[in-house]
């Protein structure tokens, strides 16, 4: 990890520190990191904890140990003195992506956004690439942030996380290419004919992804075709094109960029009924037909203390089609408040989740759509419902961390 060299010039720069006084670091500030040169002592109460090579950060709470410094491979780079503060949570965990890897799947990852990124803490948790091997930009692929008037196209926002996901070395999972919502009015409402929609939307299809060429691991390219019985979803391009915009919206997204795998993406297939069946029957179709298909999305937006039991039995399904799986969009709301009964809950949920996707050599990556609770889009959608993903709003592990961390052990 470090030289000699990097570890002894390391540490004389710290003694030097050591002898000048230094103020304290506010909680969830940063106390150390490669090229960091403020402060490394935490205000009472907090620990600094590192995050990644780069960024150490002062946790309220954390189990602060003293131990002395050695070659070690857990050594926070920048320290005040011959002693180093870590704590438990920072050297008890591989990182999950790092144990998703050892089991086999190609990623653990998180969605994100743009507005998001300017905030430090977050954005050195994202940016570990030991917890996160994929990144999905929550909103910034979309329609309506790539072609919000037709026939113009920006990227700025989607470059943005796709920049990011490559400077840590990050896979990226592109989304979404054709979604009836976060749709323009002048796609939605546009009253265009059959063959005039199906150029806007090849056009749109190509346009962004040949713009991604070569940097997306995985698109949606149809995001939530389906109603809940399983018929298709009358959006406009169902109700223009009819089922055939499905393929169309495929051939061209391989014509485009022939490396990325193709996905259609949903919600409620999580356990088997209507909607899976649909699913499973409309993919049968697309491989008996020659359309490119390398996989289905499964968002797994999930309530806790109700995740369907058969997660595992219809993922196979799924799988026995000869396409990955991926769960693209993972969290677990609470009814809030939470309690440590809840908090308990939501980790048997997380764990089952988890270990559904591990036993399925087919399901090939888990996605939370985003990492922490400060930047969950559930309460604002469901007023009484939150904490849903593994990091509290404090940007703190949950013990649904701990519970994912071990379905992947
Ligand atoms: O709704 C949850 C997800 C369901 N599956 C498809 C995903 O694409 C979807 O993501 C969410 C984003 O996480 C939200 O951030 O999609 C929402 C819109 O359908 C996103 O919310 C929107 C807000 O509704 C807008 O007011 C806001 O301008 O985010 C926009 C950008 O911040």
């Amino acid at each position: 990890m470090y030289t000699s060299l990097a570890l002894a010039l390391s540490l004389s720069s710290c003694l030097l520190a050591g002898a000048q006084a230094q103020t304290t670091v506010a909680a969830w500030n940063q106390c150390g990191g490669l090229q960091y040169t403020g402060s490394t002592i935490c205000v009472s109460g907090s620990g600094c904890v590192k995050l990644n090579d780069y960024y150490s950060q002062c946790q309220p709470g954390a189990a602060t140990v003293t131990s002395a410094v050695s070659s070690s491979t857990t050594v926070v780079p920048s320290v005040s003195s011959s002693t180093i503060t870590t704590s438990a949570a920072s050297t008890t965990s591989p990182g999950l992506h790092t144990l998703a890897k050892a089991k086999g799947l190609v990623y653990f990852g998180s969605a994100t956004d743009n507005g998001e990124l300017t905030d430090a803490p977050y954005k050195a948790i994202l940016s570990d690439n030991s917890e996160f091997g994929q990144l999905t930009p929550g909103n910034s692929q979309k329609w309506d942030a790539t072609e919000g008037t037709r026939g113009t196209f920006t990227f700025t926002r989607g470059d943005e996380i796709v920049a990011l996901a490559k400077a840590n070395g990050q896979l990226v999972r592109g989304h979404t290419l054709v979604w009836h919502s976060q749709l323009p009015s002048w796609v939605s409402s546009g009253g265009f004919d059959n063959a005039t929609l199906i150029s806007i939307m090849e056009n749109h299809v190509t346009q962004v992804a040949t713009h991604y060429k070569g940097q997306i691991y995985a698109w949606d390219v149809l995001n939530e075709i389906f109603n809940e019985d399983g018929t298709f979803r009358e959006s406009v391009f169902y109700t223009t094109i009819g089922e055939a915009y499905v393929a169309i919206a495929l051939r061209a997204a391989r014509a485009a960029d022939p490396d990325a795998k193709l996905y259609i993406n949903d919600y409620n297939v999580d356990g088997t009924g209507a909607k899976s069946t649909a699913m499973y029957n409309l993919v049968a179709k697309l491989i008996a037909q020659g359309v490119p298909i390398d996989g289905i999305g499964i968002q797994a937006h999930l309530i806790s203390g109700s995740v369907p039991s058969t997660l595992q039995a219809n993922w196979e399904q799924f799988a026995s089609l000869g396409v990955d799986v991926a769960l693209t969009e993972v969290d677990i709301r609470i009814t809030l408040p939470t309690t440590d009964a809840k908090l308990a809950q939501q980790a048997t949920d997380y764990k089952n989740v988890v270990a559904a996707c591990v036993a399925i050599p087919k399901c090939i990556g888990i996605t939370i759509w985003d990492y922490t609770d400060k930047y969950s889009w559930i309460p604002s959608v469901f007023s009484t419902q939150g904490a849903a993903l593994p990091w509290d709003e404090n940007l703190v592990k949950k013990p649904a961390y701990a519970a994912i961390a071990e379905a992947l052990a």
